[in-house]
């Protein structure tokens, strides 16, 4: 897979039904993962999903659309995303955090959804308005903050796998460096703290 190309113009402002999308195959110099956040305040933690996209050579879009503020885009970009070749959706949004919802209520294609700490509520006002979804439309609801932006990411990358054995290659590797990882600090604190006989 090719890498993030964030600066193509990809917003076509059209309204075709989503459904209408490409027969042929997906084409992986393309973005295959549209990332949305409601803010560019969001940013800081939504890096930490595009670090984790890129460190699996995973293209990505990013584009800031609000479900309060940008009502039309949000439209726009959901019923054209299949159509523009995108295969997952990752949103994260803080507070009344209905983007993730808004989107996937216009796209059959899977939505993550990202729940931004906020000050006010720690981030558990994010988290409820993501995750209570009503049944017939879901989203993936992920933790709150940074681990949430990790693994949205790699849940991502996890559903592309599905159907592209190199990057199922690539998940395996970074499991197994996990695992290396883990053994190594258990060795290490087992070494720094002397048990009682
Ligand atoms: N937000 C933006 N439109 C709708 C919502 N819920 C969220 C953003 C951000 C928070 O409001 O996702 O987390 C604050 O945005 P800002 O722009 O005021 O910093």
């Amino acid at each position: 897979m090719t890498h993030r190309s964030t600066n193509r113009p990809r917003d076509r402002g059209g309204r075709e039904p989503e459904d209408k999308g490409p027969e042929m195959e997906i084409d992986l110099r393309k973005p295959v993962v549209g990332v949305v956040m409601g803010s560019d305040s969001d940013l800081p933690t939504v890096q930490l999903c595009l670090e984790m996209l890129e460190e699996f050579d995973v293209s990505y879009e990013v584009r800031v659309l609000s479900a309060h503020r940008t009502p039309e885009q949000v439209h726009s970009y959901a019923s054209t995303a299949r159509m523009n070749g995108l295969r997952v959706l990752i949103a994260a949004a803080g507070g009344a955090a209905h983007l993730a919802g808004a989107l996937a209520s216009l796209t059959t294609i899977p939505v993550i959804g990202i729940p931004i700490r906020t000050d006010a509520l720690g981030g558990q006002d994010s988290l409820y308005s993501i995750v209570q979804m009503p049944a017939g439309v879901p989203v993936a609801t992920v933790a709150i903050g940074d681990a949430g932006a990790r693994n949205a990411a790699l849940l991502a990358v996890e559903i592309l796998a599905l159907s592209d054995e190199e990057l199922h290659a690539r998940l395996l590797q970074f499991r197994a460096d996990q695992r290396r990882s883990v053994a190594r600090k258990n060795e290490a604190l087992r070494q720094r703290i002397a048990e009682p006989r």
